[in-house]
């Protein structure tokens, strides 16, 4: 029985388009910080009278969906490592399931490290990242602490398409606070979402033309340390995506009218000196990002906001790891 925990990431430069479904390679690269408080606990048992993987998520049964996803996750593992046997899958999450809280990354990222091991496997970090990508795409970057960039790659085989580790300047300080709006889970998930985008909105290309100015402009601000920099240029990127969800046809519209007020909140507090940065996935729960010294009095005022249910403060977390 192996049990792997592994932390949820938020992009601060966004994954929104594949150019591969089937092997989830994405577009563009992404890089996201990987935060502390939100994370996936996963223990894979192989049970020998197993014909099937069973999961378990939050202590019940999961949905057939849910099911089906991770048991083609485990028929690839076992497929590419040449491993053999079903497993019997418990999985927590701190946090709630599918509201755009980035479970499918943490998730596929503990999966990956706990199955493998399980199969008696020790893969590379980038082995795993790229085993974790299959999952979910996002998970790929959940493997590692701190700042990851998930590099597209170029092989239509998606051998090259993994995160690596990304180094900041030390001085940064920086806290991610979660502003739970609604805890339940979205209509349209990132998947499906993002195919839409892809296929409908005419904004799309706009996205993908700034994309490569958007992840120099970050790394380079994560390099020298500039907040503010790197706070903008987040802000920007998300929406950008934002866009070309609502310019979809249908239109998807991820935010809640709690969302806005929340980003109005966001802009009034750098108007009064405060250097704190929104960013929104695929739902509509707020990220804000800002600095240590900071990070108490911001929690406090999203607190006492109506708007906001939950506050979850988050520092940079660890990378993935066995418990
Ligand atoms: C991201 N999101 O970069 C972006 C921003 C959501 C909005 O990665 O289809 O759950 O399983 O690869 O990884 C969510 O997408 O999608 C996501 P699949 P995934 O964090």
């Amino acid at each position: 029985m192996i049990t792997a925990q592994a932390h949820s990431n938020i992009a601060l430069i966004k994954y929104w388009g594949k150019r591969s479904n089937a092997l989830k390679l994405p577009v563009n690269n992404s890089i996201s910080l990987t935060l502390d408080q939100l994370y996936t606990r996963t223990t894979v048992e192989i049970q020998a009278d197993l014909t099937q993987d069973q999961l378990f998520l939050n202590g019940e049964l999961a949905t057939p969906g849910q099911t089906a996803k991770v048991q083609a996750f485990m028929d690839l593992l076992r497929q590419q490592f040449d491993c053999h046997g079903y497993a019997a899958i418990h999985s927590t999450n701190s946090f709630p399931t599918g509201a755009g809280l980035a479970s499918s990354a943490s998730g596929f990222a503990a999966l990956a490290l706990a199955a493998s091991h399980s199969f008696g496997l020790h893969l590379s970090s980038t082995e795993l990242s790229r085993l974790a990508r299959q999952g979910s795409g996002s998970a790929c970057r959940s493997l590692f602490g701190g700042w990851a960039e998930w590099l597209r790659g170029e092989n239509p085989d998606g051998s090259d398409s993994y995160a690596i580790p990304l180094a900041a300047n030390p001085a940064l300080s920086l806290a991610m606070l979660v502003l739970i709006v609604e805890n339940k889970p979205k209509e349209t998930g990132s998947t499906d979402g993002m195919a839409h985008c892809v296929a409908t909105s005419p904004y799309f290309s706009a996205w993908q033309a700034t994309i490569e100015h958007d992840l120099g402009t970050l790394r380079t601000a994560l390099q020298t340390g500039d907040f503010a920099a790197i706070g903008q240029v987040m802000e920007y990127n998300c929406l950008k995506m934002h866009a070309t969800t609502i310019t979809a046809q249908p239109a998807i519209w991820y935010w809640q009218p709690a969302t806005l007020v929340l980003l109005q909140h966001v802009y009034q507090l750098r108007q009064q000196g405060i250097m704190a940065f929104f960013t929104i996935d695929a739902g509509p729960n707020v990220k804000v990002l800002c600095q240590e010294p900071d990070r108490a009095k911001l929690v406090a005022y999203f607190e006492s906001l109506s708007e906001v249910q939950q506050v979850i403060p988050c520092k940079p977390g660890p990378a993935a790891f066995l418990v």
